[in-house]
């Protein structure tokens, strides 16, 4: 059996994935670069510089912008998905994730958090969230982000085990990459379009049930 469940946040405990793109695409608008809901699959699960990095390049802007430039454009998109979740709640929880830690809990399985975004632990706490985990992985101590498998891994040491005991959830192409290279087990949230055919995936985060991750352990 598994000992503990890594958890992706954005796109997978609440929606604020929809967030980070309507801030990539206002950012991106203002500097001339249009970007749709396709070309956002690249961007989901990806650092904060590594998405600026992409975005530029979509445009043909990679060598516009000084890193000064650069830096400054990053902290733009943040100030303006911070704004965006400043309301998030406990009410913003997707379906069935609370009642999963609940039963994760219950079962003496420890709940890691593996996500790239340097906001994660402020959303945690504004869901009501954080008494849930047992350990979060901070991704300014990554050297490099998904689809490397490090932030599974130092999501799994953060509670004391190893990628490969662990279950990894993930609504990003980048992030189902760094769960299978990390050895941990994939689920993913999402269309098989953008995730691919080869793992197992639920449409929406009501099919997470403890019952449901214990069959896809075992298959
Ligand atoms: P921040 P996840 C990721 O979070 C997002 O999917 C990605 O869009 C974002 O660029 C990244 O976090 C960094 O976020 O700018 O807030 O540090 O999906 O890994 O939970
Ligand atoms: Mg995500």
């Amino acid at each position: 059996m598994f000992k503990g469940v890594l958890f992706d946040l954005d796109g997978v405990l609440t929606d604020t994935a929809e967030y980070h793109y309507r801030a990539w695409k206002q950012l991106g608008e203002e500097i001339g670069i249009s970007i749709d809901r396709t070309f956002n699959e690249e961007l989901k699960g990806v650092s904060r510089e590594d998405s600026l990095k992409l975005l530029l390049a979509h445009g043909g802007r990679t060598a516009d912008f000084t890193s000064e430039q650069f830096a400054a454009l990053a902290q733009r998109k943040n100030d303006y998905y911070v704004e965006m979740i400043q309301n998030v709640g406990p009410t913003d929880v997707y379906p069935g994730i609370l009642s999963l830690l609940k039963q994760l809990k219950k079962e003496e399985i420890n709940i890691s958090l593996a996500s790239a975004s340097k906001n994660g632990p402020f959303l945690l706490e504004k869901m009501a969230l954080m008494t849930y985990f047992d350990g979060i992985a901070d991704p300014a101590k990554v050297a490099k982000g998904k689809p490397d498998p490090e932030i599974f891994q130092l999501a799994a040491s953060e509670v004391g085990l190893t990628a490969p005991e662990c279950m990894g959830i993930e609504d990003a192409k980048a992030g189902i990459q760094a769960i299978m290279a990390s050895g941990a087990v994939p689920i993913g949230v999402g269309r098989k379009e953008d995730l691919g055919k080869d793992i197992p995936l639920v449409a929406s985060t009501e099919e997470l049930t403890l019952e449901l991750l214990t069959s896809v352990w075992r298959s």
